[in-house]
């Protein structure tokens, strides 16, 4: 109803003085108006005050003609009256409000009478009550003030409806006929909540326009064969493998069909690429007839035989395959992501890598690759990740310009019933919070989904939004095929056990009207089940089983041809001391005229030309020039996360901002040569899960990039850890991906409290694959292949694994933490291991004790043994990379003390930190001969203390045992 008042406020640019409010009109005593009418003319009154477009055509005239000869006053009560007898003046009917509130009630509110519970028991939006202003019985026609005596009186129509086609007004009877067909039948259209004029007349005008669901008979038929195969696809599979769990799709066969429409619908906009997410339900049906994936693949998956994977690969593993799509004669690739159980997780990742193919393909507004995901609805609407992923459809560095979800909601969630899943009307009411048109509809009226479907296509093209398609449904079986649902919902499943299937029903009407004999609807199905057969024989020969048939984002010439890295061995990492400089001059300077900086950035940049020029570099520094020296190869870099284009502790200043005029901005990075990667820095909504997992799905789609999610602090990777656990660690041994993503978490003991030390290093040790008590064997490609092996880790390698990076905090600005370009320029590599190389080194037989530790600590232990001058007998090691552990280096930094005690120290408390994942990997290296001393703080719950003293006090305690030397002395391991 306030469409247009509120679209006039959000209309224009900058404040503007709000009209003086006068207190409430007084009620005209006009039978016809309702309350909410008055009110609605005169919040149009206020709008047109501010913005005359933002009004009908209609009320912008009468306001100005009211305005003319007398100022329009709401306070008085004629004014009301005024309209009309001007409308009548101007030979419109005679109480057109009549009308127009009838209109109204309907489009707001129709979906909540709608016919859309293909069982006929349940009610979609979990209410059985009819709002009484809706007309669905003659006697509530006085509501409106109007009579059966009107039904045959003509009314004029509102000029901003659709229901009259071609005329302007209607007999009463048919307003209300064409109203309900519109808005209360199988269709629920909820969309009057958007902000926007053009898209709610949009909207109207698919749907309200007479004869606008009309098909041809080659359309139906094509929609009966979709159908056809859908149904009999699950039916084959129950056939074969009738203990099998496969989750069906039975009581939801449209849903192909449905996809089919919107992929051919977008096809034929121009659409090439469809990258889709879904859960199980339905996904090998999806596979089968809307990727087309070849039916022996998928069958062969039910065989034992099949060495990867785990049990449930067959609804998890990914697929991409590019066709000719016939409906439009155009090329289109399509692809479904491996997804684990954890439903609505891969959302984020499909919108991820939706962006990266935009992205590479210069697709800046959509045009060409778009994303559909598809839910369940106790899913959709329990799941977090949902509305944090909603969250992201719009911030320019994350939208996907538009993506249409399609719920499968069958009512039910495993065993649970709507109304203990969810608090809202609708399973769909998350995607209100991006006001993204719901269209509901009755899953038994294939030719009203079709139709549903081919306007959110073209929502899609047209607006570049989102848009969300519920298919309400049932569920014919259990959740699973094994599953008994009477236990639980008895009533429900009798009324499913009488339901016919929507091909019977469907294929029953077509034949009654003629569109198809009996004989070619037997055909269809006899020719698809053949399909079947001979794909079925097919998939019994053994060569065809291999996973890597199930990759959702192949990377081209990336791979040898059996998929195996070309080569084995780590390029050099090292830059020239001219790429170095540039590199740091960019970094200190800005690179664009007329632009002024903060003058405290300004120190901050002279200190980096300071570094520059002395050939030190601290962190963010460091950071500078391997992002630079991969944009200079040609090598996208994109970093994304919380506030990281400044950095949470203000050291990274990736992005300038102009102190003078609003909103200019100035990217150094993408200024360091005319030909270089482009450089992309966001900063994201406040979200781990959905933007980790979107960073993730960037990473998928193309080796040659690298990507960075950064944490706030490292605490908070925790809210992302199903992204972590279910794709991170697991995905290559899961489903054979490769994924470069980067995790940057700042981490370190500083006295800031239980939630803000600790970026856990223990929890993705404790994920690491390599096994602790295996005493590797070392080769030339020693580094290279323990690196292969593992789950995750580095960058310039022939292959792709994640990384995680513990990243300081208090170190961005410790003098000491520095490097030299000499540790940079070419030749030199990344060190896994910086051992000792002061005083004890020199005569290592002396040396008394020698203590590993990684990051931070080591800070406080140099500075600690320099206090108690002790820098002969200690010596200090550093780890660099903790997992794969570097066996190598660490055995000959061992054998070089052969007299000293072994001490891991940590800052970190026992129960955390690396300890547990370094001691037994000690071990296995002097193979159970010396022992390997912990110090470090005692086990605690809590990740850190919140106070200061404790934390200090802890502190001094373990560098005092760290360097008494008579600590371990007696004592027993
Ligand atoms: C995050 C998560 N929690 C719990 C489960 C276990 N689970 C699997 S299916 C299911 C019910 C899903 O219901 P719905 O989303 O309506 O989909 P449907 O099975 O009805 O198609 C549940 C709870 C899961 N897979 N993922
Ligand atoms: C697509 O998204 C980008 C980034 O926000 C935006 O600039 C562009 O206008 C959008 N395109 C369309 C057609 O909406
Ligand atoms: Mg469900």
């Amino acid at each position: 109803r306030a469409v247009a008042a509120r679209g006039s406020r959000d209309a224009g640019n900058g404040p503007r003085p709000a009209p003086p409010r006068p207190s409430p009109p007084l009620r005209t005593s006009e039978p016809f108006l309702s309350g909410s009418n008055s009110n609605y003319v005169e919040e149009m009154y206020y709008a047109w005050l501010e913005n005359p477009k933002s009004v009908h055509k209609s009320w912008d005239l009468f306001f100005r003609n009211t305005n003319a000869g007398q100022a329009y006053d709401p306070h008085l009560p004629d004014q009301l009256e005024r309209k009309a007898s001007f409308l009548q003046s101007h030979g419109l009917a005679q109480t057109p409000s009549k009308a127009e509130k009838l209109v109204e009630d309907h489009l707001i509110r129709g979906h909540h009478v709608a016919q859309l519970d293909p069982l006929g028991i349940l009610d979609a939006d979990l209410d059985s009550f009819v709002p009484s202003d809706l007309i669905t019985t003659i006697d509530k026609l006085g509501f409106y003030g109007l009579h059966e005596s009107d039904l045959d009186k003509v009314f004029q129509l509102p000029t901003t409806t659709f229901i009259g086609g071609n005329e302007n007004s209607l007999s009463l009877r048919e307003i209300i006929k064409r109203l309900e067909n519109t808005y209360c039948q199988h269709i629920g259209l909820e969309f009057m909540f958007i902000n926007d004029v053009e898209q709610c007349q949009w909207i109207r005008q698919k749907f309200e326009t007479p004869g606008v669901m009309k098909f041809t008979n080659e359309e139906k038929r094509t929609l009966l064969a979709r159908l056809v195969r859908s149904m009999r696809f699950e039916d084959f599979l129950a056939r074969k493998w009738s203990s099998e769990k496969r989750f069906g799709l039975e009581g939801c066969e449209v849903m192909i069909p449905a996809l089919k429409t919107i992929i051919d619908k977008s096809s034929e906009m121009g659409i090439e690429y469809v990258i889709m997410g879904m859960p199980h339900r339905g996904r090998l049906n999806v596979l089968a007839n809307v990727i087309r994936k070849e039916l022996e693949q998928i069958f062969c998956q039910f065989d034992p035989k099949l060495e990867a994977g785990s049990g449930d690969v067959k609804y998890h593993l990914g697929m991409y395959h590019e066709r000719i799509n016939r409906a439009t004669n155009k090329k289109i690739t399509l692809s479904l992501m491996a997804n684990p159980s954890h439903l609505e997780a891969v959302d984020p990742v499909v919108q991820g890598k939706t962006k990266a193919e935009q992205f590479y393909r210069g697709d800046t507004a959509g045009k060409k690759v778009m994303s559909i995901l598809l839910h369940g609805d106790a899913a959709f609407a329990g799941q977090g990740v949902v509305y944090e992923t909603f969250h992201l459809s719009d911030l320019p560095s994350y939208t996907t310009n538009g993506t249409i979800h399609v719920v499968v909601n069958n009512q039910i969630g495993f065993t649970t019933d709507p109304r203990m899943a969810r608090s809202s009307p609708y399973p769909t009411d998350v995607a209100r919070v991006v006001n993204a048109p719901i269209f509901h509809v009755n899953a038994d009226d294939p030719e009203a989904v079709m139709y549903v479907c081919s306007v959110a296509a073209e929502w899609r093209n047209t607006f570049n939004k989102d848009v969300v398609v519920d298919l309400v449904c049932y569920r014919r079986r259990g959740h699973n095929e094994m599953d008994e649902p009477m236990f639980t919902q008895p009533l429900m499943y009798k009324q499913i056990h009488k339901q016919v299937p929507v091909l019977k029903k469907y294929a029953d009407k077509l034949i009654a009207d003629g569109t198809v004999t009996l004989q070619e609807f037997e055909e269809e199905i006899a020719k698809y089940d053949r399909i079947c057969e001979e794909a079925y024989t097919r998939s019994k020969d053994n060569k065809i089983l291999h996973i890597k048939h199930w990759l959702d984002s192949p990377w081209p010439g990336f791979f040898n041809v059996d998929g195996e890295p070309k080569s084995m061995s780590c390029p050099p990492t090292g830059i020239s001391e001219d790429l170095l400089t540039h590199i740091g001059n960019v970094a200190s300077s800005v690179p664009v005229k007329d632009f002024k900086i903060h003058s405290g950035l300004s120190r901050i940049l002279r200190a980096r030309l300071e570094m520059t020029k002395n050939r030190v570099v601290d962190w963010a520094l460091a950071e500078y020039m391997a992002f630079g020296s991969f944009l200079k190869e040609g090598i996208h870099v994109r970093l994304s996360g919380q506030d990281v284009e400044r950095g949470t502790f203000s050291h990274r200043h990736h992005v300038l901002h102009d102190q003078e005029v609003d909103k200019r901005t100035c990217v150094p990075m993408n200024h360091l040569w005319e030909q270089q990667a482009p450089y992309t820095v966001c900063n994201s909504s406040l979200s781990e899960y959905g933007v980790l997992g979107f960073e993730l799905g960037f990473a998928m789609a193309s080796p040659n990039a690298l990507v960075c999610w950064e944490a706030q602090f490292g605490d908070f990777h925790n809210t992302a850890q199903c992204i972590i656990d279910q794709f991170i660690s697991s995905g290559q041994a899961k489903w054979v991906r490769h994924n470069g993503i980067v995790l940057l978490l700042p981490h370190g003991m500083e006295g800031m409290g239980p939630e803000h030390s600790s970026a856990r290093p223990e929890r993705f040790l404790q994920m690491s694959n390599d096994d602790s008590d295996a005493y590797p064997e070392f080769s030339e490609q020693f580094e290279v292949s323990q690196l292969y092996e593992c789950n995750w880790i580095v960058i310039l390698l022939p292959f792709r694994k994640p990384l995680i990076v513990l990243t300081p905090k208090s170190l961005l600005r410790h003098p000491e933490a520095k490097s030299s370009f000499d540790e940079m320029v070419s030749g030199t590599t990344f060190q896994r291991v910086i051992p000792e190389n002061g005083l004890a080194a020199h005569a290592p037989h002396e040396v008394k004790r020698v203590i590993f530790c990684t990051g931070k600590v080591y800070y406080d232990l140099v500075k600690e043994r320099k206090n108690q001058d002790l820098e002969k007998q200690v010596a200090i090691t550093r780890l660099e990379q903790i997992s794969p552990f570097p066996f190598d280096l660490l055995k000959e930094e061992l054998e070089k003390y052969p007299g000293a005690d072994l001490v891991w120290c940590q800052e970190e408390h026992k129960n955390s930190g690396y300890y547990d994942y370094v001691k037994p990997r000690f071990r296995t290296i002097v193979n159970h001969t010396r022992p390997i001393w912990y110090v470090g703080r005692e086990p605690a719950a809590a990740a850190a203390t919140g106070n200061k003293n404790t934390h200090l006090v802890s502190l001094r305690r373990f560098l005092d045992t760290a360097f008494n030397l008579e600590a371990f002395e007696g004592k027993t391991f």
